[in-house]
């Protein structure tokens, strides 16, 4: 074959290659995302069939209970499986709010001081600093820090899907200048068919209580409930006009309150500065079995 032909046939197979290394790319994404142990599982459920189907061919064994175990087995397998996606707890929230350190403190017991704006994801799957002296066997608990740069804020749809519980940071601090931004935000994730269909419990974190300026958390709740009230007016205009999924918050008539929202919304304190982050560690704690 001449030169010319196979450079010919290699300018055609070129786009087929492309092709291939980009779903060879996704496929490669969408296994990292698969948390091990499901991996795990996967395999020893095509292990266990094969092994019977072996074993129905050299035997008489019957098919009704090689059945029945292959059932058994792949129930037992969906049942590990749907704990296994809830040990993952989100960190959300504006930038500069804290979810960086909040994540070093529960993972190392340190604040990590000087971490600057994330520009992506922080991921750890780890047992709590808090829990380590502990005895007897505790689950590790998979935590996401998703960057508050509007730019990357669509990353949280990836984890809220798997997510056991979502922990909206806000800086008690900046929380009047930033009630605005904070409040259409926190409306944007509580209104995500995600979030309302699994009625994912949130945790209103409001970090650097070590400061005298620091709000309190009673003051920040009703500001962000009168806030919320307000967008839902502005965001109902817009969503009649336009068609829209979004679910819609409250009760129609009453003043927006968290109690109304069907999934479970509860407000506490935090320093990740000092690591007084218990509120914190409580919440994972009650979505994330140890
Ligand atoms: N005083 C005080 N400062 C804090 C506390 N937590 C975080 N900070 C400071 O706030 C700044 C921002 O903290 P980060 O953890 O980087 O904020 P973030 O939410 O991860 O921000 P993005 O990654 O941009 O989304 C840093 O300078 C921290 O040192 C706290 O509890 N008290
Ligand atoms: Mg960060």
């Amino acid at each position: 074959m001449d030169v010319d032909k196979f450079e010919l046939i290699k300018a055609q197979l070129q786009p087929f290659l492309r092709q291939g290394e980009e779903y060879f790319r996704r496929v490669e994404g969408f296994a990292r995302e698969i948390p091990p142990i499901q991996i795990y599982i996967a395999v020893a459920a095509v292990f266990l069939t094969t092994l019977l189907i072996y074993i129905s061919n050299s035997t008489t064994l019957s098919w009704h209970l090689i059945i029945s175990v292959v059932s058994d087995s792949l129930v037992c397998g969906l049942r590990v499986l749907k704990h296994t996606v809830s040990n993952t707890i989100v960190l959300s929230g504006l930038s500069g709010g804290g979810k960086t350190v909040l994540f070093y403190q529960l993972r190392d017991g340190t604040s990590h001081q000087g971490t600057v704006t994330s520009m992506e994801p922080n991921e750890g799957h780890f047992v709590l600093n808090s829990e380590t002296s502990k005895k007897g066997k505790i689950k590790a608990v998979r935590i996401v820090d998703v960057p508050g740069h509007s730019r990357l804020r669509p990353k949280l749809d990836e984890y809220i899907p798997v997510a056991a519980g979502i922990v909206f940071v806000v800086d008690a601090v900046e929380f009047l200048p930033n009630c605005r931004a904070v409040s259409e935000y926190l409306y944007d994730i509580l209104t995500k068919a995600s979030v309302v269909k699994r009625k994912i419990p949130l945790l209103i974190l409001c970090n650097k209580v070590d400061k005298v300026t620091a709000h309190t958390k009673e003051f920040i709740r009703k500001q962000l409930e009168k806030e919320i009230d307000k967008l839902r007016t502005s965001r109902k205009a817009v969503s009649d006009a336009d068609i829209s999924n979004e679910f819609t918050l409250g009760v129609p008539g009453e003043p927006f309150s968290f109690s109304h929202c069907v999934n479970k919304v509860n407000v506490a304190e935090a320093s990740a500065l000092t690591g007084e982050i218990q509120p914190l560690e409580h919440f994972i704690r009650d979505h994330v079995k140890p």
